[in-house]
């Protein structure tokens, strides 16, 4: 059997406020795991304030800054400057932000941070809606899920518009380095923290972040889940270093996306034909990254 080469240390405290099966609990504390603990995390409004900060309590082994719910990339930004100034040039800087939080109010503060090539990482953990605040839809909550501001009932069939690119929308800017994690294949996101780690420049990290009471499954699948993400196709794990795209993750056939859908109650109304427009959606998104990732190693170095 393969070593395991997730470091051992713990940096986030057993008696935190997350529900169980969280995936944002886990993503946290993976990062910190490999990212050890000389870093400053800066949380927005978000489910995570709740988990790790309510007052006077913390659940994580690091310095935290809470920040406005629009304000990490600019937080992160201000924190990098003040690092530096005092010579504290070893110290990760760390934006941890939900996808509402990012993909939506944040997005101009993150743009800035990015274009100015702020030496930090940017984190999105992304549970799909505003979950803290009862699972309200974000721009990266996927087409047709139910959520409580996209209801099904009569002509009302879950979120009309698909999810938000922010893979597409991070890469535009260019960054040191971009990757999508997923908690559920540990091995492959503690490589990519510690690659993200020892790299200098913006850095992103897009984190798939299941949910149990916002995606109504069953606490204790989580993890059966988040591979399902992966292996459908829905959640690919790739990374982006110097502009080229390697995927990490292959399996050998796609799963159905119907099994990763069928999983999930806020995908129950779905019609053999909206599983059927998935499957395509899937399939093409899957074809352009193995696409670009075959041009991306043709192009000379
Ligand atoms: C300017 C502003 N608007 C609204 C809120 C209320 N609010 C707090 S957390 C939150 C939802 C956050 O969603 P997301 O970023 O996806 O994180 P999650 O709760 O899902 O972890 C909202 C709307 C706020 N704190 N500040
Ligand atoms: S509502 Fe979802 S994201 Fe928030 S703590 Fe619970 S499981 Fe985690
Ligand atoms: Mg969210």
């Amino acid at each position: 059997m393969a070593k395991l080469t997730i470091p051992s240390q713990e940096l986030m405290y057993s008696g935190h406020a997350a529900c169980p099966g969280c995936g944002g609990a886990l993503a946290m504390r993976l990062l910190l795991k490999g990212l050890g603990p000389r870093t400053i995390v800066s949380l927005p409004a978000c489910c995570w304030t709740v988990i790790g900060t309510p007052y006077p309590t913390t659940a994580l082994r690091v310095g935290i800054l809470d920040n406005p719910f629009e304000a990490t990339g600019a937080s992160i930004s201000g924190l990098r400057a003040a690092a530096d100034v005092l010579g504290m040039k070893d110290v990760n800087i760390v934006g941890f932000a939900g996808d509402g939080g990012t993909a939506d109010i944040g997005l101009q503060a993150l743009s800035g941070m990015l274009e100015r090539r702020t030496n930090a990482i940017y984190v999105m953990y992304d549970n799909e809606a505003y979950m803290n605040t009862g699972i309200q839809r974000s721009g990266e909550t996927p087409w047709g899920a139910w959520t409580t501001t996209t209801p099904v009932s009569g002509d009302l069939h879950g979120k009309p518009e698909p999810k938000k690119d922010m893979m597409g929308i991070v890469l535009a800017h260019r960054p040191a380095y971009a990757a999508t994690l997923n908690p559920a294949y540990p091995e492959d996101f503690d490589r990519k923290v510690e690659r993200a780690r020892d790299i200098v420049g913006p850095r992103f990290l897009h984190i798939f972040a299941p949910c149990p009471p916002g995606w109504k499954f069953d606490s204790s699948e989580t993890i059966a889940l988040g591979r399902l993400a992966t292996d459908t196709g829905v959640f690919p794990l790739y990374e982006v270093v110097d502009g080229r795209l390697a995927i990490t993750r292959k399996t050998g056939a796609l799963k159905p996306v119907e099994e990763y859908l069928h999983a999930q109650g806020r995908f129950h109304h779905f019609t053999p034909e909206d599983v059927a427009k998935i499957q395509a959606q899937v399939r093409e998104s899957w074809d352009r990254l193995v696409q670009r990732e075959r041009e991306d190693l043709s192009r000379p170095h």
